[in-house]
């Protein structure tokens, strides 16, 4: 779900925090609720994979696992309401479901085909008979007017509601009727001259239920007026070739954007520096290209202050939602859950029947939001145990990228962020920057030859160490900037492109001591420390070993079968396309400690796995191959 990378900022300018407590109480939860920042509160944590939603939810029924990645279908919801088993939660989630226009491949690079096209999404019938005003809620715009985004949200941007007769009109109007009376609709050139529609290459994905649903209802409205539709129900892996790779071969693609906290990558996806047809994985796939745009959204990227960055992107989101590049349809909501009791696996009696505590209910996300996000990774625990027993957590697909400067998938985050730590987070309830490695910082401006720029000075927390036993310092901070600046295919690239001096070899980032970093950018924006706040932090002693260009061949996972780090877990095995077997990492500087030493015949029987582990590595790195300069974070 996220390049992987996405956020809600309440923005907090020369902002000190001092954590003074480890428990955080939300201010304004309506029901209480807290999260621990301290953790793993379990042993192991074991990412089970599965082919697709209906084998995980089997398993999830069944007890296998205790919680699912994805949120429950509305079948699902039905089945288990009332199964005193589960604990279903309401879910809040920003992402957008929407559908590509590819702006290249005639129709669709007309926008007037674009605005009718958009005129015929069945937006109430796809509520009504798909999502059941359950598992999502429908968007007029692509940001739209929830409370929490109300303040970016333009009421004056256009909107598409369901209008065929409008549709129609406007397609006749730009010269698409039925000129030979076929049944078909043809353009008509401006000389005269007829051309045929060639049938739009429709591509929506068949591992995901709503989207296929909106495919089909949206083609059969295209094709009710006349315009001719070739529709691919097809797995993403084929969708991703025709939407996201060469030669681009794909007129409308259904669209999964975020989960996100913030609306930086209203920047990165489409301003018109990433439209480039001629590479793979460009990240403005639909190739909106649009001066008025570009200058809006560079404006809202490079604000100063809050007021101009909310007017520019006002501005940005009117000129977007004209053009229609993309077709806002809906963002997921209904529930996610998970299993209220500790489930009865061999090994684990000491465990058996005991509530499970500690799945909190997120709304900011790490990786996604509701039960089922990084929070839980730290938190969960069978009852009043300290630290004990295994969590078992169900996933809907392998990683893509074992390596935490390419991640990019929903999975891939998932193990990224339980093995790296960052130096800010989010509070999950509120969106509030808070403490993680660094323990405060602070936000100023310095003279860049007669500009005002931005810098950021951390402190960070003094007993930071990488899972080798090697303190985690400043120098780990300043190196892993410039890395994920160089390396290709870098994930984390826009995060850090305006530091001052990132594209020489020396960076313009201070480390005065082993603990205090002070990074310096070219140019003044709100925006910095949602940037380099989240960038993953990289041991220096391995990854300076490893050349930025060959981040992927050569990453630490592909060369060793291990990942050195610092965050909750280390990795503690792996059978391809099954499982990873995680376990809590003694070095992170916020771990738990067990109360009390458990026997032999409390621990988990993770034997087979460990076995298991060493044998497939080999395998795993032969499959890593894929190398791109830049990905964005998809809703699957
Ligand atoms: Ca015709």
């Amino acid at each position: 779900m996220c390049k992987g990378c996405y956020r809600k900022t309440p923005l907090i300018l020369m902002l000190v925090v001092l954590l003074l407590n480890l428990t955080l109480t939300p201010t304004q939860a309506e029901e209480e609720e807290t999260v621990d920042l301290r953790g793993p509160r379990v042993n192991y944590l074991q990412l089970i994979i599965y082919p697709g939603y209906d084998q995980e939810y089997q398993a999830f029924k069944q007890g296998k696992i205790d919680v699912m990645d994805w949120p429950l279908s509305y079948e699902s919801w039905q089945e288990l309401q009332n199964n005193p088993d589960f604990v279903i939660e309401p879910l809040t989630m920003w992402d957008s479901y929407c559908l590509d226009l590819n702006c290249l491949n005639w129709p669709t690079s007309d926008y007037r085909f674009r605005k009718a096209v958009a005129y015929l999404v069945p937006y109430e019938k796809f509520y009504t008979d798909v999502l059941h005003a359950f598992a999502g809620e429908l968007m007029d715009s692509m940001v739209w007017s929830e409370p929490e985004w109300s303040e970016w949200y333009n009421p004056e941007a256009p909107k598409y509601w369901y209008d065929p007769n409008l549709a129609v009109q406007i397609l006749a109007d730009a010269g698409y009727q039925d000129w030979d009376d076929d049944g078909l609709l043809e353009w008509k050139a401006p000389n005269g001259t007829i051309f045929d529609l060639p049938p739009l290459k429709y591509y929506a994905r068949e591992d995901d239920p709503l989207r296929e649903a909106l495919g089909k209802l949206h083609a059969a409205e295209l094709e009710a007026v006349g315009i001719p539709v070739a529709l691919y129900v097809v797995d993403k892996e084929v969708c991703w070739q025709h939407a996201y790779c060469m030669p681009y071969d794909y007129h409308i693609y259904t669209e999964g954007l975020g989960p996100y906290n913030n609306l930086l990558f209203f920047y990165d996806y489409w301003h018109s520096q990433f439209a480039d047809p001629n590479i793979d994985w460009a990240w403005n796939n639909v190739f909106f290209m649009n001066d008025t745009y570009d200058y809006w959204i560079t404006r809202f990227k490079y604000a100063p202050d809050l007021e101009t960055a909310k007017y520019a992107f006002k501005q940005a989101l009117a000129v977007m939602m004209d053009q229609v590049p993309l077709i806002p349809v809906y963002h997921s909501a209904g529930v996610s859950a998970y299993r209220k009791y500790y489930g009865h696996h061999s090994g684990e009696e000491a465990y058996w029947d005991m509530p499970w505590k500690g799945f909190p209910n997120v709304k900011f996300a790490v990786v996604t939001a509701g039960v089922s996000d990084w929070w839980t990774f730290l938190n969960a625990h069978p009852d009043d145990v300290q630290r004990g027993g295994v969590l078992r957590f169900g996933m809907l697909s392998e990683l893509d990228h074992v390596n935490p400067v390419t991640q990019y998938s929903t999975w891939d985050m998932f193990l990224a962020s339980a093995l790296y730590g960052t130096l800010i987070l989010r509070d999950p309830f509120t969106g509030e920057h808070i403490p993680y490695f660094a323990k405060d910082w602070t936000i100023e401006t310095w003279n860049n030859e007669g500009e005002n720029a931005t810098k950021i000075t951390f402190h960070l927390f003094e007993n930071l160490t990488w899972s080798d036993g090697t303190p985690l310092t400043s120098a780990d901070v300043a190196f892993t900037m410039k890395y994920v600046y160089d390396a290709a295919g870098s994930t984390f690239y826009p995060y850090v492109e305006m530091i001052d001096g990132i594209d020489t070899d020396i960076p313009h980032i201070e480390t005065p001591d082993s603990h205090t970093v002070t990074i310096y950018f070219s140019v003044q924006s709100i925006w910095f420390l949602e940037m380099v706040g989240f960038v993953p932090i990289l041991p220096k002693h391995v990854w300076e070993n490893i050349p930025p260009e060959q981040v992927e061949e050569q990453g630490e996972y592909v060369t060793t079968g291990n990942l050195t780090c610092s965050g909750p877990y280390v990795i503690a095995g792996h059978q391809p396309n099954e499982w990873w077997l995680l376990r809590a990492n003694p070095y992170f500087f916020r771990y738990i400690q067990a109360e009390e030493v458990e026997t032999p015949a409390q621990k988990p029987d993770i034997t087979p796995y460990i076995v298991a582990a060493v044998i497939v590595v080999v395998v795993v790195a032969a499959a890593v191959v894929l190398v791109v300069r830049r990905r964005k974070s998809r809703a699957a």
